[in-house]
């Protein structure tokens, strides 16, 4: 997208310092570590979806995915790390703690993808699954310690979805793995991590994810005391620029208005305000993930009886409304079977039921694909789905670079054992380099300073200074979100808009009036717009 650097060049610089340095340690407990890292540089990005329990991480995965792959439950369910990957065929693997990988076997269910992983628990403990092992107090005996599973996805081609377990969760141990997991390291000394580098749960292909999409459902202290975890540990200071906030369920905030979504995007707008989650998440967004897979867990016949329920009279369905205990009951007055509402229910919860009613009503859906439609729409799935593209996707090479130039400081730092004489010091300057020359990180680095506090723009107004958080990518890397144009805005439009901005930064820059951190992100931003400038020519534009 904006190949400031030249189009791939941070990528390729990247990866060669990756190989020189896989050579340098060859022998050593870090070249395990630096394969690792090599392997998921070239593999998709790796985006995890965190949160406190039952924040409904695993069904907005599913609507992610667009097919059911994660099991999902009213009481406490994930239990493992998961990451689910594009593959050539629906397979599973399991990750023990003993270091080694089995493939293991994916019974594919209508609900869920059911990892079989009796064959690892203890004698002591209970047979277990991916999603949806026993009850929450169960024993912990696993030797299993996390899983992947693969699926031919076109969804996941661009975008690997981990599943963890909840922050805060019942037991402790669950929550531990999920931290540790996003924070590798974080609670332990750094030598206790050398010994560990064997560890896979420690390294490359499942320690850590590049972003995180975390769920909130209303502003917890443990939400804050988490996200700042992860930047503390892992990212540094460009960390907003990593993880994005959900305001989960948002359904559920006002059952079955219309405009439910609209009021929770006010509320998720008055929380990503909050200056400790701007500190930690570039912005918060309302989704409703059982919403958005109407169209695919209930069939034209299901979605047709709905419409025909919003049909009955009103004084009827209204008092059927009022509660689930209602709507299931045997005896309700309405066509539509006790079984059926049941399914309904369970798909769509009780504020789903009352949205679609509510859209039928008003006219805004007439037939099933039109409800489904309807209730995608309100789910506030597809704004999720483009902030993910122009966040995520677009950087992907910018946050894995990130993520590998981080792992080889760890590395040469001497986290996992022996230097290589002579070696380190050229390697160090390498890397030295290809960060000071690499644009695209300045900007992360400074838009974390910014959200973070470490710089502030002082004496400009707040419209100004979101426009230049925008102008550095806060909003997406796409040259147009960065100017606040539309979409479709023509190429002459954007480069006269860029040029403005242009001269703009150029002498916020050299205005000695401006505060230092004003000047200094002005000039960044003045060495974007002429990269984005001289994309646009590149692009023929
Ligand atoms: N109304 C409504 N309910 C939802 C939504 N997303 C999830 N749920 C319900 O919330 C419950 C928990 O959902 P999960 O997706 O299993 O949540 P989770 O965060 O993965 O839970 P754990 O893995 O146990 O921590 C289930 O009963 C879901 O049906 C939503 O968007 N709206
Ligand atoms: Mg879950």
């Amino acid at each position: 997208m904006t190949g400031f650097a030249g189009p791939g060049r941070l990528r390729d610089e990247v990866r060669a310092l990756l190989l020189d340095a896989l050579d340098a340690y060859r022998g050593t407990f870090a070249e395990a570590v630096l394969r690792d890292e090599l392997q998921r540089f070239d593999g998709p990005l790796r985006v995890a979806l965190a949160g406190r329990v039952k924040a409904g991480k695993s069904t907005l995965l599913n609507a992610l995915a667009g097919e059911q792959v994660a099991a999902t439950d009213a009481t406490e369910c994930t239990r493992l790390v998961t990451s689910y990957a594009a593959g050539t065929r629906e397979a599973a693997w399991a990750y023990l703690r003993d270091g080694s990988v089995v493939e293991t076997a994916l019974h594919r269910t209508a609900g869920s993808a059911h990892v079989d992983l009796d064959a690892f628990q203890r004698a002591a403990g209970p047979a277990g699954t991916a999603g949806t092992a026993g009850s929450p107090g169960a024993p912990q005996a696993s030797a299993v310690e996390a899983l992947r599973v693969e699926l031919p996805s076109a969804r996941l081609r661009d975008l690997t979805l981990i599943d963890t377990p909840g922050i805060a969760s019942l037991t402790t141990e669950l929550s531990l793995r999920t931290e540790s997991f996003l924070t590798p390291g974080a609670h332990r000394p750094a030598a206790a991590r050398a010994s560990r580098a064997a560890d896979p749960a420690e390294r490359g292909a499942l320690a850590g994810a590049d972003a995180v999409i975390y769920l909130l459902r209303h502003l917890h202290a443990a939400d804050v005391g988490f996200l700042a975890s992860f930047r503390r540990t892992g990212l540094g200071e460009a960390a907003p620029a990593h993880a994005i906030g959900v305001l989960s369920r948002a359904d559920e905030l006002a059952p079955g208005r219309t405009e439910s979504v609209d009021l929770a995007r006010r509320v998720a707008t008055a929380i990503g305000r909050d200056e400790r989650v701007r500190a930690l998440v570039q912005t918060v967004v309302p989704v409703a993930g059982l919403l958005a897979q109407a169209g695919s867990r209930l069939s034209d016949d299901e979605l047709g009886r709905l419409l025909a329920l919003a049909g009955e009279p009103a004084a009827d369905t209204d008092d059927l409304l009022l509660s689930a205990d209602r709507f299931v009951a045997a005896a309700a007055a309405t066509a539509v079977p006790a079984q059926l509402r049941e399914l309904l229910l369970d798909r769509l919860g009780l504020a789903g039921v009352r949205l679609a009613v509510a859209l039928a009503r008003l006219g805004h859906a007439h037939d099933p694909a039109g409800l489904a439609t309807g209730l995608a729409a309100r789910s506030g799935l597809p704004e999720l789905e483009a902030l993910l593209r122009g966040q995520f996707t677009d950087r992907a090479d910018v946050l894995k670079a990130q993520h590998a130039l981080r792992v080889l400081d760890d590395v040469l730092d001497g986290m996992f054992g022996e230097h290589p004489h002579g070696t380190v010091a050229t390697l160090r300057a390498r890397r030295e380099r290809v960060e000071a020359g690499a644009h695209e990180l300045a900007e992360l680095r400074l838009l974390g300073e910014l959200r973070t506090g470490t710089a502030e723009l002082r004496g400009l107004d707040e419209a100004r200074r979101d426009a230049m958080e925008r102008m550095l990518g806060a909003a997406g890397a796409g040259v147009r979100t960065r100017l606040g144009l539309p979409a479709g805005t023509p190429t002459g439009e954007v480069r006269a808009a860029l040029r403005t901005a242009l001269d703009s930064y150029r002498r916020l820059a050299e205005n000695r009036l401006a505060g230092r951190s004003t000047r200094r992100a002005a000039a960044v931003i003045r060495r974007s717009c002429e990269g984005l400038l001289r994309d646009l020519t590149m692009d023929g534009g």
